[in-house]
This record gives C-alpha cells, sequence and structure tokens, in this order.
C-alpha cells in the first residue's frame, strides 16, 4: 500500500461548527479526482469536500452530524499510481481539488444554496389535486431501491449518482430521482442539462419505473400554467425558504405516488385528561399534553399491528422491531419532522421532555440530519390548534401517518342518557398497497381504545 494522504475541508470561512450531512463515500471505495467525498451543510449553504486526487479511500474520519470546519481530515485516500507520481500534499493544497464543484478560481467548494439534506418533512393536510404535484411524481423514482438516492433514509456511502450537490438539489426539487438520469459529462457525472433533459422526456410521454419493479405508462400532463397575475392586481412576489423547497417535493412526491386512505375516528379521552392534568400538577417542570399520550397509544397499535411499523422495498415489506416515531413540528421556516427513538422504553414524562427539547431544536434550527433519520410512523398534531380532522400525507417511507385534531366536549350516548365526554378526533393516513382499509379501521379503533382505558397499555 503507498503512503496514505489526507482529504481536508477546503477554506470554508468557519473552523468549526459546520454538520456533516452526508457521507458520500465508504472505506475502499474508489474515488477520481475532486469526487465529493462529504456534503457539509451550513446554515446559508451546502458544499462537497471533494478528493484532492484519484485513489481509494482507506479511513472515513467523519460521521453523519459531526461538527467541523477549515482544514478538518475527513478521510484518508491512498493515492492512485498515476496520482502518487505527482503526489498532491492535501495538507498544503487541501483546496485544489474543488474544480467540480467551484469556479475554477474559488478556493473553496461552491456553495449550493438549498441543500441535499435528507428529506426533513412529511406530513401536512393533502393539498388539492394539482397538475404540479402529479407532474412532480410522474419524474419521481419508483423502484424502492432507487429511491434511496434521494431519501432520507437513502444518504448510503458509495450509492449515490456522480452529481454535484447543485445537481442534486436541483434534481430534488424537480422529484427526479437520479439514478434514472443519464450522466454525458466528463467521466458521467451528471449536469443540469441532463436533469433537464431527462424531465423534458418525461413530460413528453416517457416511462418511469414503478415502485415494485417494471416499467408503468407515464402520466399525461398538460404544462402548470403561466399567469401574469399582477396583470390582475397588485402581488408581491417572495423567495421560499430551502425547508419550504424540501418539504414541497416530497410532499409533492408522496401524496402522488402513495395511494392514500384517511380513516376517521374519536377517541374518548375523558379520563386521559383527568390523569394527564393530574401528572401535570405533580411535574410542574415538564409540559405534558395530550401528544405523548398518543405516542404511547401509537406504539401499543404498532405493536398489534405490525404492518402499520413497515416500509415497502421493491416487492418486499420491510418489518420494523423497534419503535421511532416521527413528530410534524411547526418551524417559522416551515414543517420538520424530527424523530423520538425507542418510545416503547420510555415513559410519558421523558418522552414529554425530548419533546420539548426537540421541538425547541427545530424551531431554532438545530436539529442535526440524525435527528430526523429512522422514524417508523409520524404524528402530525393540530390540536392546539383547532380544527375537526385532516388528512396527512405518509411521510415515505413510512406507510401510515396519524393526524390530531382538537379534543371537543361533546355529547355521547352512553346507552341510556347522552353525556358529556371529551372527543379527540383522529385522522389516519394509510398506504392502501401495504394496509386494507379493515386494518386501518382495527388500527384507529385499537387507538381509540388504548386513549379511552389507558390501562390496556399495561396488557
Ligand atoms: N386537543 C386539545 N388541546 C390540545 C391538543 C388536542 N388534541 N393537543 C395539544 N393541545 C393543547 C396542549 O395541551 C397545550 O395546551 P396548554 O397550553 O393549555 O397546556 C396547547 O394545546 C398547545 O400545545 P402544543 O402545540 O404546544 O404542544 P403539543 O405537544 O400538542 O405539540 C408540537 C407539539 C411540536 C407537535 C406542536 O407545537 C406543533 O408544532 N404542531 C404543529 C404540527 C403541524 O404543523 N402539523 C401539521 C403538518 S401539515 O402542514
Amino acid at each position: 500500500m503507498s503512503q496514505l494522504m489526507e482529504a481536508r475541508v477546503p477554506d470554508i470561512g468557519s473552523d468549526q461548527g459546520v454538520p456533516v450531512i452526508e457521507l458520500l463515500v465508504k472505506v475502499g471505495d474508489i474515488v477520481t479526482k475532486d469526487q465529493g467525498l462529504v456534503t457539509l451543510e451550513s446554515d446559508k449553504a451546502t458544499m462537497e469536500v471533494p478528493a484532492p486526487f484519484a485513489g481509494t479511500v482507506r479511513e472515513v474520519l467523519v460521521k453523519v452530524g459531526d461538527e467541523i470546519g477549515t482544514g478538518a481530515v475527513v478521510a484518508m485516500i491512498e493515492p492512485a499510481a498515476e496520482a502518487s507520481a505527482t503526489p498532491v500534499e492535501a495538507k498544503s493544497q487541501p483546496v485544489a481539488a474543488a474544480a467540480a464543484v467551484a469556479p475554477p478560481a474559488a478556493k473553496a467548494p461552491a456553495p449550493v444554496v438549498a441543500a441535499t439534506t435528507p428529506a426533513p418533512v412529511a406530513s401536512s393536510p393533502a393539498p388539492a389535486a394539482t397538475a404540479t404535484t402529479v407532474a412532480v411524481a410522474t419524474m419521481t423514482p419508483a423502484a424502492a431501491s432507487s429511491r434511496r438516492s434521494l431519501d432520507s433514509e437513502s444518504l448510503v456511502p458509495g450509492v449515490l449518482p456522480y452529481a454535484s450537490p447543485a445537481v442534486r438539489v436541483f434534481a430534488r426539487e424537480l422529484g427526479v430521482d437520479l439514478s434514472q438520469v443519464k450522466g454525458t459529462e466528463r467521466g458521467g457525472r451528471i449536469g443540469k442539462a441532463d436533469v433537464q433533459a431527462f424531465v423534458k422526456a418525461m413530460l413528453a410521454g416517457g416511462t418511469m419505473p414503478r415502485a415494485s419493479g417494471g416499467e408503468a405508462g407515464g402520466l399525461q400532463l398538460i404544462p402548470w400554467p403561466q399567469v401574469d397575475f399582477a396583470k390582475f392586481g397588485e402581488v408581491e412576489r417572495q423567495s421560499r425558504t430551502r425547508i419550504n423547497k424540501l418539504s414541497g417535493a416530497n410532499l409533492a412526491r408522496n401524496w402522488a405516488m402513495i395511494p392514500h386512505v384517511t380513516q376517521f375516528d374519536e377517541a374518548d379521552i375523558t379520563e386521559m385528561e383527568v390523569f394527564r392534568k393530574k401528572l401535570g400538577e405533580e411535574n410542574k417542570d415538564v409540559k405534558i399534553t395530550p401528544l405523548v399520550f398518543l405516542i404511547k397509544a401509537v406504539v401499543a397499535a404498532l405493536k398489534k399491528y405490525p404492518a402499520f411499523n413497515s416500509s415497502l422495498d421493491g416487492d418486499d415489506l420491510v418489518l420494523k422491531k423497534y419503535f421511532h416515531v416521527g413528530i410534524a413540528v411547526d418551524t417559522p421556516d416551515g414543517l420538520m419532522v424530527p424523530v423520538l427513538r425507542d418510545c416503547d422504553r420510555k415513559g410519558l414524562l421523558e418522552l414529554s421532555a425530548e419533546l420539548a427539547s426537540i421541538s425547541a431544536r427545530a424551531r431554532d434550527k438545530k436539529l442535526t440530519a440524525a435527528d430526523m433519520q429512522g422514524g417508523c410512523f409520524s404524528i402530525s398534531s393540530l390540536g392546539g390548534i383547532g380544527g375537526t380532522a385532516f388528512t396527512p400525507i405518509i411521510n415515505a417511507p413510512e406507510v401510515a401517518i396519524l393526524g390530531v385534531s382538537k379534543s371537543q366536549m361533546k355529547p355521547v350516548w352512553n346507552g341510556s342518557e347522552f353525556a358529556p365526554r371529551l372527543m379527540l378526533p383522529l385522522s389516519l393516513s394509510y398506504d392502501h398497497r401495504v394496509i386494507d382499509g379493515a386494518a386501518a379501521a382495527r388500527f384507529a379503533s385499537y387507538l381509540a381504545q388504548v386513549l379511552g382505558d389507558l390501562r390496556r397499555l399495561l396488557v
């Protein structure tokens, strides 16, 4: 083995604190000069750390979530024969290889405004059916395995398509799966023009692979209407946040590709509320909302109906034995879905503390990519705001999501008279490819039973 050389972060204007959001290579990968090794994301930009020379990756010294800065060593590379003949000192020329992602004169990799972060978002009341949402799906990945290249779960080292972060962001915004795109640039690299050509071909009636493999006809869509709104009155143009754009692309794909059905139910939480208030009085240092009870009830229902704790992978169903629950959090920049892990092993107080911490971090933009990965099932609670029901969009590759609306005191017939009961509206959206209507009705009804009688959590 020839001498290993360091691949360092070029001058990015910060010595520390820029999170690693993506590993683009793994040990044993052969890399070309300028190929991205890891992706960093600051609050303003996303950038790749390029390989300063061609060679074989022998060590990856950072992991997703690490915070690093200029000069940090991200990998040890054994230079390829020709590179080692004229070795490039990684230390002394750390940014020489940035050309692939930056203009030739630039010292650092070119920043990209939107990021290649894992999909941050999942759930939302269903948007109106528009040509746009469907158009996005036409170009969206379908084979579950290939879909990984764009999803949060998919940041698998070594399998990302060869494209710059800017091109990946561009593709993500259009809902294009880069693994379906042929790169025509040097070394097969995918350029923006390749993505545009792919989109054009799809709009012209191209086909896309189906989630379970094979080919299906693409949707034949008319173009999105182009309107000069100012012709009709005063308007103001606003740019959308990066989170809004990323979530929009994810929501459009999920809504268009997953056959959603929403099952509605109500839980009688009269007794639960008495207990919650008592618990709150006894534990004034933590805010205990109905949401943590819902998390525990969801875990019980996932255990009873394991298909709800699964994901489609091609023709297979992957059943998860862990219970990580995503929580939709409304932030000033848009919707984010951090994940509370191992909810089966945590009590109401611990979950309350974690919920408070994770929603505060979401609102302060302090979530890491890892905080949003690994979810099994999501809950979107609008109960603190209002409404009677909504149709949440499933957070792929999960197969179901629970929407929660505001509880209301209602007269409920108890067999002999109407009694005032506090009723909580539940809206369960599920992927009909995986879950049948009867199973969804059972799941929702079991959830309501557990919330109506918390002793069932002990069974
Ligand atoms: N019915 C009645 N009251 C409810 C309720 C329900 N289902 N759920 C919560 N509440 C109450 C809480 O008890 C709390 O009351 P107090 O202030 O009197 O104690 C109040 O509403 C506010 O709760 P909260 O919203 O601060 O806390 P939470 O645990 O219910 O939710 C979080 C936390 C992070 C989920 C929430 O703040 C949030 O961001 N919700 C929006 C999620 C969202 O946007 N989903 C839709 C996605 S589609 O775009």
